[in-house]
């Protein structure tokens, strides 16, 4: 408990600290100078967290300047967070059913997207994703706003959002891969997203391999998937694979600019250890972390594309073309650089030019140069090769300098103004580094430890404004700290995560404002500028199918509202507005096919409807203009009550209607 006394000292200190600088600042238009002060003083604020909070606020009505995209971890959904004020904006499903959307609760267009979403690969239709690493599209190396791509972490899969309803569109299960984990970007012009594999998998009909043949069965994978510029979905046919050693593939990013046509994949686990704790082996930590090296993978992805092109150079696997691991060597498709223990983050700077990696083991983050490394592969720098001959690049020879930062760095983010600011998970910290001169920094300051501001507590990612574009404008920086411990209230065992919005505009770092994140464990998000979102719409065209924009060939228009038998289906045509359902009774039978086509005849901005049924697990949602068909079988008779679960209007309660299904 804090004494009164305590507060009226701090009040004091605070009424002159605050009082001299609020008034300063503000005695101009607001007049409320003064007052201001005194407010702060009230609420027992140090000018630090007072300057933070008017930094951060958007005042009630206007709109943030940039919107957070971000994975929800094991909820398997995206949540959209206004940056600087870090309101929820939404929350968008994409793995796991969710039913204020309707998704996955008896509407058939996310019914079929879930369902194309689990194939033979998987041993059951799935029900859940981990999210972890959004990929907005880009041309040219910006945001665009056109898309976002995410991972499933767990079952190996890529979920396409688009930016123009943010409703997802796509899952797709990606063959010959069971994991993926950070390996997911855009190519400059999103002509492919790429997601690689994170444990290897072994390339054998059955999925199968005795783990004793690890080293000969067990491949990694990293996969291009083709991207329809016009609808962002995945076309497996134009899709390709490049088999990858079986090393855990982790972190990916693409080059751009300087590193155009070039990709970047750290792994760990060059030791290939597999565990056996009771079996007389190592754990796996202890038998990954071995060896002083891992490799960064460097493939030219604009190559590969080519050669995956020619006759002969891929083979049919599961329905994707894939380039061997033998054919990627020879062909000049793939090389590694050596890698300080244990990393994790791969990410390229704004110019193209450097690649910074964090060594989870090490204390420094090294910064390899694109240009040295085009030079080595010219040159054949190698030192060697990998036990699957992939030509390994002498580590002295790439590397364009190394910065110690401190415990634990992972990722890298940068500010379009030189510098790279790195998350450090033992030390709970964000340490800025400067990059080298292609970034703009002169010699002398290059590739120097800048600034460190403490985080609370133990940061995984972090993000900085458009921060891993050529396009990264270094306003703000979110750190996304893993543990809340004493941040927030007691609110049971479970905590939330803790974002914490980090201030980039003055000469040090400051800490702005937390956010609990109370609703999954978000990994890496991306920050776009509001004003690309050019897409976004807030209403359909009258009659649409949410899945193609297009006009549906059940949308059903005022009037036209009508129920056909055809022998034991029953097709309702419904529509809905305020505040009725057309009809409001349907008429079934024990044993009927019900398929109820729904259009929302609205066409004012937010008059969205819902479709619920008691008992039959059914709730859809119908934003205006939407139409969704509900199919169900009558399996269980009685009087129904179906009723609207959006708070639509003042009549909005007796927006209800009777299922009648007769015995
Ligand atoms: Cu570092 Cu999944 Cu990107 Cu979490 S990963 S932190
Ligand atoms: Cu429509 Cu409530």
């Amino acid at each position: 408990m804090r004494s009164n006394f305590r507060l009226i000292a701090i009040g004091a200190i605070v009424v002159s600290l605050v009082g001299g600088i609020l008034i300063g600042r503000f005695s101009g238009g607001l007049g409320g100078g003064g007052a201001l002060a005194e407010i702060a003083a009230d609420r027992g604020l140090t000018v630090e967290q007072a300057t933070g909070a008017l930094k951060a606020f958007t005042a009630p009505g206007e709109w943030d300047p940039y919107i957070l995209v971000s994975s929800g971890g094991h909820s398997g959904q995206l949540h959209l967070v206004g940056v600087p004020s870090m309101r929820l904006l939404k929350t968008i499903p994409v793995f796991t059913p969710e039913s204020w959307s309707g998704y996955g609760q008896g509407a058939d267009w996310s019914e079929g997207i879930l369902a194309e979403g689990s194939t033979d690969k998987q041993a059951a239709e799935l029900a859940w994703g981990d999210t972890h690493h959004p990929a907005l599209s880009e041309t040219e190396g910006a945001y665009d706003g056109r898309f976002v791509y995410i991972n499933d972490r767990a079952n190996g899969r890529l979920g396409m959002v688009d930016l123009r309803d943010f409703k997802v569109k796509q899952i797709l299960d990606l063959p010959n891969m069971q994991t993926s984990h950070g390996g997911v970007f855009a190519t400059p012009n999103t002509e492919y997203v790429h997601i690689s594999s994170m444990t290897p998998m072994p390339q054998t009909d059955d999925g199968y391999a005795p783990l004793e043949d690890y080293a000969e069965d067990y491949r990694g994978i990293s996969t291009w998937v083709a991207i329809d510029p016009e609808t962002g979905r995945a076309d497996l046919d134009d899709s390709f694979q490049i088999e990858l050693p079986p090393y855990t593939q982790d972190l990916a990013d693409a080059g751009k600019l300087a590193s155009d046509g070039w990709a970047f994949i750290n792994s760990y686990n060059s030791e290939m250890a597999v565990g056996g704790n009771m079996e007389g082996g190592q754990p796996i930590e202890v038998g990954a972390s071995q060896r002083d090296f891992d490799y960064m993978h460097i493939i030219n992805w604009k190559k590969a594309a080519e050669v995956a092109a020619q006759a002969g150079k891929t083979e049919m696997r599961n329905g994707v073309r894939v380039i061997s691991l033998d054919t990627a060597i020879e062909e000049g498709l793939l090389y590694f650089a050596p890698e300080p223990r244990s990393p994790h983050g791969v990410d390229v700077d704004p110019t193209g030019n450097y690649i910074t990696v964090g060594g989870k083991l090490d204390p420094h983050v090294t910064i390899y140069d694109i240009e040295l490394i085009e030079k080595a592969i010219a040159e054949e720098n190698f030192d060697g090769t990998d036990e699957y001959g992939v030509p390994i690049l002498k580590f002295d020879a790439v590397v364009a300098g190394s910065v110690e930062v401190g415990l634990g760095p992972l990722h890298t983010q940068y500010d379009g103004r030189g510098h790279g600011y790195v998350s450090l998970f033992l030390d709970s910290a964000i340490a800025e580094f400067s990059l080298g001169p292609k970034a703009g920094i002169p010699e002398a300051e290059a590739f120097q430890l800048v600034d460190k501001v403490q985080v609370n507590y133990n940061v995984g990612h972090l993000a900085t404004t458009e921060g891993d574009t050529v396009a990264a404008d270094g306003q703000y920086l979110v750190a996304l700290n893993k543990w809340s411990v004493d941040r927030f209230p007691v609110i049971g065992t479970l905590k939330p995560q803790n974002f914490q919005l980090i201030d980039l505009t003055d000469e040090t770092m400051s800490v702005l404002a937390d956010m609990p994140i109370g609703f999954g464990e978000p990994h890496y998000v991306q920050i776009i500028k509001a004003e690309r979102l050019v897409n976004a719409i807030d209403t359909y065209e009258p009659g649409t199918d949410p899945l193609t924009f297009a006009r549906s060939s059940v949308a059903t228009a005022a009037g036209e509202e009508r129920v056909e038998r055809e022998g034991d289906t029953l097709h309702v045509y419904m529509t809905t507005v305020r505040s009725h359902f057309t009809p409001d009774i349907i008429r079934a039978r024990a044993g009927d096919h019900v398929v109820i086509h729904l259009t929302n005849i609205e066409t004012l901005a937010d008059a969205t409807h819902g479709f619920a049924i008691p008992g039959y697990n059914i709730q859809a949602s119908l934003d205006p203009g939407e139409v969704v068909t509900v199919e169900f079988h009558a399996t269980k008779t009685g009087s129904f009550a179906f009723y609207c679960t959006e708070f639509c209007s003042a009549l909005h309660l007796e927006m209800q209607g009777w299922l009648l299904i007769e015995p």
